[in-house]
């Protein structure tokens, strides 16, 4: 192992017990649980392409199906196409919210400081808590018996003393797995972890590492935090902290998410909307997901520009509907850089966010996540 010179001391914290809880293939495995017909065989819970003229997205798999290469997010036609004899099943959001206030409900009798992320995934900061119990490994095991008691449901979790390396530790074992990190074990479960594993990295940033010489955690930990920065400005700055298992950030349990947003930068700057067009696809799709996954809409899409001088600007377009679907964001933003995108001076960042956000009603909740065509009412 190469060794690393670290130019500014780093703070670590590993006072800290945080859990990371997700829950294995969660909507498929609740259909699984309803229908075990469905157990063994391929499942897809998404509306059926054949039935929607073609139309649809895959919100998960069950591991049967994840065997022919769907996933989340996937065109459900798409999804057809590599596994016809696949079975789809319009998701049940009334039945997966239901189960996901009951594993709360769990969580609350250990601790309240659980920071929600999505419908089947949170954070627990267990360093004190309601049972008075010093080990967090033991807390995990008993949340994962409770929770399978409960629903019948398996989860997986991930141990360790900060939110990245915990996330990090739930899906190295999938299903059902526990894995811990402790912190003298924390480089070198980082530096064996290929970085499209790290939390943060896009799909678009792999080959963007790749081509610096960085495939694994052991590449990012011997970069240095300029030379990071440079390539991948605030992500840069993130990944040089969390590839030496640092990470502050605490468990937000009062948090009420306002926004979501990606952004990227270009290290050589965009010139022409040939250019621009399909990064901003390429972020509407990212958070679109993550709109989908958090199950939430919103109604104001933000545009933010950053030129060759670090002149930023950001720019919103507010509509009476709500909006999730990849085409709504990326429409709304497209219409932002249509009317305020400047190309003269180069483009070096460009991000995407849903701000005024509210919660999928069950009426609403077919809409944004399946009809991609929806027209825009503004
Ligand atoms: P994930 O935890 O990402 O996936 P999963 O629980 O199905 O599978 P894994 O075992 O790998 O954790 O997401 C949780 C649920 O959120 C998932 O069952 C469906 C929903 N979801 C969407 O609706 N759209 C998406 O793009 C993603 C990623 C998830
Ligand atoms: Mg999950």
């Amino acid at each position: 192992m190469r060794e690393t010179l670290l130019t500014i001391p780093l703070n670590q914290d590993t006072s800290r017990k945080i859990i990371h809880i997700d829950m294995d293939a969660f909507y498929a495995s609740i259909e699984e649980r309803e229908q075990p017909a469905y157990v063994g065989k391929p499942l897809v819970i998404a509306h059926d392409p054949r039935k929607t003229g073609g139309k649809g997205v895959v919100t998960t798999a069950n591991y049967t199906a994840r065997q022919y290469g769907i996933h989340s997010a996937m065109a459900a036609a798409k999804a057809l196409e590599l596994c016809p004899q696949a079975q789809f099943k319009t998701p049940d959001f009334v039945l997966y919210r239901q189960v996901s206030e009951q594993i709360h409900e769990i969580f609350h009798q250990y601790t309240d400081k659980i920071e929600a992320v999505a419908l089947d995934e949170a954070y627990l900061d267990v360093t004190e808590n309601k049972l008075d119990q010093a080990s967090a490994v033991a807390i995990a095991r008993q949340l994962q018996m409770a929770v399978l008691k409960a629903t019948s449901l398996t989860c997986s979790t991930g141990i360790s003393y900060n939110k990245f390396l915990a996330k990090m530790a739930s899906d190295y074992r999938k299903p059902f797995g526990l894995t811990v990190i402790r912190p003298e074990q924390a480089r070198l479960f980082l530096a064996e972890l290929p970085i499209e594993k790290f939390h943060g990295v896009g799909r678009k940033t792999v080959p963007k590492l790749q081509a610096l010489g960085i495939n694994k955690g052991r590449d990012l930990q011997a970069s240095s935090e300029l030379e990071l920065m440079q390539h991948f400005g605030k992500m840069g700055f993130q990944l040089y902290r969390h590839a030496q298992g640092v990470d502050g950030r605490p468990v937000d349990y009062q948090r009420q998410r306002k926004s979501i947003g990606r952004e990227t930068t270009f290290r050589r700057p965009l010139r022409s909307d040939e250019e621009v067009v399909p990064v901003l696809r390429e972020l509407a799709a990212g958070v679109a997901a993550h709109l989908a996954k958090a199950q939430k809409h919103g109604k104001t899409v933000v545009l933010k520009m950053r030129d060759q001088d670090f002149n930023t600007t950001t720019k919103r377009l507010t509509v009476a509907e709500y909006v999730g679907s990849e085409t709504q964001v990326y429409e709304l933003a497209q219409e932002l850089w249509q009317t305020y995108g400047q190309l003269q001076n180069g483009i070096r960042l460009l991000g995407i966010t849903v701000t005024n956000l509210a919660p999928l009603s069950f009426e609403e909740i077919q809409l944004p996540l399946f009809r991609d065509d929806t027209p825009r009412e503004s």
